[in-house]
């Protein structure tokens, strides 16, 4: 079995070793899921890192965010209100946590491979009521020098998409939860089309609907509306189950190009593509049939969440796509791509 991608030969670039914990008493479980971006000529990447306790034989402890600093939950395996059949997130006298504490960290690299955290830039942490289970999972789009971080933010009060904005990376502005629960997988695009900001982003319908991709628009980035929904999930396929955007479309002559995540019933996560009108991205002109990346490499199928690809950010240079992503839930890897050979791979959507 083989996909369109060309793996780093020196994957995982970034393992949850590599890093130092946040503070003492925690432990990094993962690493995953970076958004990417250029600054003053070097690649940057912006990590989740998801962090707990080191845990003890017969005890789920966990991190949440509370006003006077980190608590830490601890549950009895034995207990009979626990439900933890998912390593990502349990459920406790009805009420859902998540196992892992995400905070952002930036690392950043002249090679595009060997990346190291310098030193002045701070870590993001989650701030406040709707970030108190952390953020994950962030976007970065850079728009007239300005860079738009999209995240996810996590509470007990649901899954929204969070926003903050820098120019240096030093200093951000908050602008709070931008789409409230249940939703998350927010990128918006790295131009405006028709004086407008558009955005994808991925609301979960629970009892009609499902999990799929919507696009809004904005006159100022922060404010969304007119949300059409262009992508769905597809019965028997690899993206049954959700599918999500990845990083900021890719602009070609053909029209915007897309990176998606799609997963199964059996929760295996694949990469594929779409491609939306230039003029009017609501137009979904084309999509892939077939993945054109599966979880293939060891460390791709097996770590914290087994049989995951996922990816939130990427560099482009001419043709070559870069994409940094996330696998098995607990690496950072990178791997290459032929735009030409993506596009290439795209059926019409009025063949179908
Ligand atoms: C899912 C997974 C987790 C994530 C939570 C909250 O369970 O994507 O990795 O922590 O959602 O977003």
């Amino acid at each position: 079995m083989t996909d369109a991608a060309e793996r780093f030969s020196q994957n995982p670039i970034l393992s949850p070793k590599d890093l130092t914990p946040s503070v003492e008493g925690l432990e990094i479980a993962c690493l995953l899921n970076p958004g990417v971006f250029t600054f003053q000529n070097k690649t940057w990447l912006l990590i989740r890192v998801a962090e707990r306790p080191k845990q003890k034989p017969g005890v789920i402890s966990f991190p949440v965010l509370k006003e006077g600093g980190i608590e830490i939950i601890e549950i009895l395996e034995s207990d009979p209100e626990l439900i933890a059949t998912d390593p990502r997130v349990i459920n406790y006298k009805g009420a859902d946590y998540l196992t892992t504490l995400s905070h952002l960290r930036l690392v950043c690299s002249d090679d595009g491979i060997n990346f190291y955290q310098p030193e002045g830039y701070p870590l993001l942490h989650g701030e406040g009521a709707a970030e108190s289970f952390g953020i994950e999972d962030c976007r970065v789009a850079e728009i007239e020098g300005t860079y738009y971080l999209t995240f996810t933010s996590v509470s007990e009060n649901g899954v929204g998409v969070g926003m903050r904005t820098t120019k240096d990376w030093k200093t951000f502005e908050r602008h709070g939860m931008i789409i409230p629960p249940h939703n998350k997988d927010c990128a918006i695009f790295e131009e405006k089309i028709n004086g407008k900001f558009y955005a994808l982003h991925r609301p979960s319908s629970v009892d009609l609907g499902g999990n799929y991709i919507w696009i809004a628009e904005s006159p100022d980035g922060i404010h969304w509306g007119n949300h059409k929904c262009i992508i769905k999930t597809r019965k028997h396929h690899w993206d049954s189950k959700r599918v999500g955007a990845g990083a900021a479309p890719i602009k070609t002559d053909k029209g915007w190009l897309e990176i998606y995540h799609g997963a199964n019933a059996e929760h295996q996560y694949c990469l594929g593509a779409f491609l939306m009108d230039l003029n009017d991205p609501s137009k979904v002109i084309a999509q892939t049939e077939e993945p054109i990346m599966k979880p293939i490499a060891e460390y791709e199928l097996s770590g914290f969440f087994g049989q995951v690809v996922f990816t939130n950010g990427h560099t482009v240079n001419g043709d070559e796509l870069t994409i940094y992503y996330g696998a098995a839930d607990e690496f950072v890897c990178g791997a290459k791509f032929s735009i030409q050979n993506i596009l290439a791979q795209l059926k019409s959507c009025d063949q179908k």
